[in-house]
């Protein structure tokens, strides 16, 4: 069970299609293994992903987390959690982000919604190795 912004998500079996994407995921980070990938879908310009960083107890104390997106391109926001220092990406259809590091320890991130006026669906499979625990998060969907 992943808790996500109040909404209860049931883990699923692997599927070949999500087996690949974690596959590229590993692929991209030789020295990582994932055991879990969860897919966020922002429908349209008005889905967007708060502030926050993926450092739950249940990722180690050095999280690696990835993100492959499909569909709308897409801006990805860091600010540093102390000196709040910015960045910004574009990621677009393919790209695939690697946060590693002290990344989650340092920076918080967000996937802000990009306009009203946007229609078009985008997909994100994140890879990430949850120490096989259960996992709830505070992460917030805005
Ligand atoms: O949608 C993404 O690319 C990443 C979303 C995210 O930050 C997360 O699931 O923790
Ligand atoms: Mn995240």
């Amino acid at each position: 069970m992943y808790v996500y912004s109040g909404i209860k998500n049931v883990l699923q079996p692997w599927t070949p299609a999500v087996a690949s994407l974690r596959a590229e995921a590993e692929k991209a980070c030789c020295d990582a293994r994932f055991n879990s990938v969860f897919l966020n879908r922002y429908r349209t310009g008005l889905d967007s992903m708060g502030w926050h960083a993926d450092k739950e107890r249940e990722l180690g104390p050095k999280p690696v987390s990835t993100s492959i997106s499909l569909g709308a391109t897409r801006t990805f926001e860091f600010r540093h959690a102390k000196t709040h220092a910015t960045h910004a990406l574009a990621l677009t259809h393919g790209s695939l982000l690697v946060m590693r590091g002290r990344t989650q320890l340092e920076w918080i991130h967000r996937a802000p919604a990009p306009s009203r006026r946007c229609r078009s669906a985008l997909v994100t499979a994140s890879a990430e190795n949850t120490c096989g625990r259960r996992r709830s998060s505070r992460r917030n969907r805005a």
